[in-house]
């Protein structure tokens, strides 16, 4: 990928690229930081004022819901920024729990783990530590009466991927033994080792989150952009634009 390549006599860097018009804003896993989401917005709108450009994209790699105090919050914001703004929300691995509860109250039980009762709060409902079937059922059956519906449409209608010019985004990596057009769900949701120790080019630049790291980890075959907001309060965002790479 940044391999130089030779163009008659004089030697080129060709580096991962953007096409030409276009911008985007990649945001990392925001988990209920209504908080953090709000000064980030305000941050790329003073950027996009500063820089103005035609076509800009916000891109969010998914995992809004669980663990922060405000995931109700959250999916307020992103449904809001989408009317005003070009937006593209991934799907998480935490996303598919919070819509699998509402069919099927008995996976509080895995979903507990993590992180899902500030989600519960955050919709005013009361779950108590350990629920048992009879609780998690009422829960559920709350839940699909308090959540507001464009937020079940929101978070049914998420795609697992995206590609832009020399970058593939996805929540958590990709399988390095499949075509990027040919990867398991699972995998582009949870991989962590198999994808975040291979060294060798993918096809494109993967932009990912999902497993947290101290600082963006800008590698040739992959950028990892989840610095556990939750945790450190530090929600980051990419900015891509031609061939640079830039953090606001
Ligand atoms: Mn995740």
């Amino acid at each position: 990928m940044w391999k130089s390549r030779l163009f008659g006599a004089t030697a080129a860097p060709t580096r991962p690229f953007i096409p030409d018009g276009v911008r985007v804003y990649a945001i990392g896993d925001v988990h209920g930081r209504a908080d953090l989401l709000d000064q980030l917005l305000v941050r790329i709108d003073e950027d996009l004022k500063e820089h103005p450009i035609a076509n800009a994209i916000h891109i969010f790699l998914g995992d809004y819901i669980d663990r922060g105090p405000d995931s109700a919050g959250v999916l307020d914001r992103l449904i809001r920024r989408g009317q005003t703004h070009q937006t593209l929300c991934l799907k998480g691995n935490h996303e598919i729990y919070l819509l699998e509860f509402l069919e099927n109250p008995s996976i509080l039980g895995i979903w507990g783990q993590y992180g899902a009762l500030t989600t519960l709060l955050s919709y005013g409902l009361k779950p108590s530590l350990k629920a048992d079937l009879g609780e998690q059922t009422e829960l559920a059956a709350t839940l699909s009466q308090t959540i507001p519906h464009s937020h079940v449409q929101f978070l049914t209608g998420l795609p697992v991927s995206f590609t832009c010019g020399d970058y593939f985004f996805v929540h958590a990596g990709v399988h390095p033994n499949a075509p990027l057009a040919n990867q398991r769900e699972d995998d582009l949701l949870w991989i962590r080792d198999d994808f975040l120790c291979h060294e060798e080019p993918f096809e494109k630049v993967i932009v990912h989150g999902h497993t947290p790291v101290r600082e963006p980890d800008v590698r040739a075959n992959r950028i990892n952009i989840d610095t556990g907001a939750y945790a450190t309060g530090r929600l980051t965002c990419l900015k891509l634009e031609r061939d640079e790479i830039g953090f606001i």
